[in-house]
């Protein structure tokens, strides 16, 4: 079945200007795009994002991270989209990502990861609406 996950580029990746080859490589292992912007998010809406993380060390950094340049955000569409994207993605820590996924090409450490990709189909769709609206998905 077609499903769809949500991704960010974050700013780390902009700022080297690997947008370009990150949507490359997304495009390239069959994801299309459904919706996407470059934008860039408030503390606010960093710390909205992120709010299940709220208690954990970490979450002030990622806030600040989050907000502190542009971001591409976008909507894809694939068979099996979540965990197919989470398997191009690599782990959250860019030094345990296997060889050839995008964190291991394009991440320089586990707080600076390069990109986005939701755990569920669920948090998907949440994480979706946060940034496009109905007429904004094609
Ligand atoms: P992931 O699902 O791989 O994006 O990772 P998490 O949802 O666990 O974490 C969200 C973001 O928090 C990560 F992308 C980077 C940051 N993070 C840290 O900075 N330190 C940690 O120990 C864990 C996560």
């Amino acid at each position: 079945m077609t499903n769809r996950t949500f991704t960010m580029i974050k700013p780390d990746a902009t700022s080297k200007g690997y947008s370009g080859a990150i949507l490359d490589q997304i495009s390239k292992a069959g994801f299309s795009i459904k919706a996407m912007k470059w934008t860039k998010l408030t503390v606010e809406q960093a710390g909205q994002f992120y709010e299940v993380h709220k208690e954990r060390p970490f979450y002030g950094e990622l806030v600040a991270f989050m907000s502190s340049g542009p971001i591409v955000a976008a909507i894809l569409e694939k068979e099996n989209a979540v965990a197919d994207f989470r398997k191009l993605i690599g782990a959250t820590n860019p030094a345990q990502a296997e060889e050839g996924t995008i964190r291991k090409k394009f991440a320089a450490s586990m707080g600076e990861n390069a990109v986005h990709g939701s755990d569920s189909d669920e948090n998907a769709q949440i994480e979706g609406n946060f940034f496009f609206s109905n007429t904004e998905r094609f």
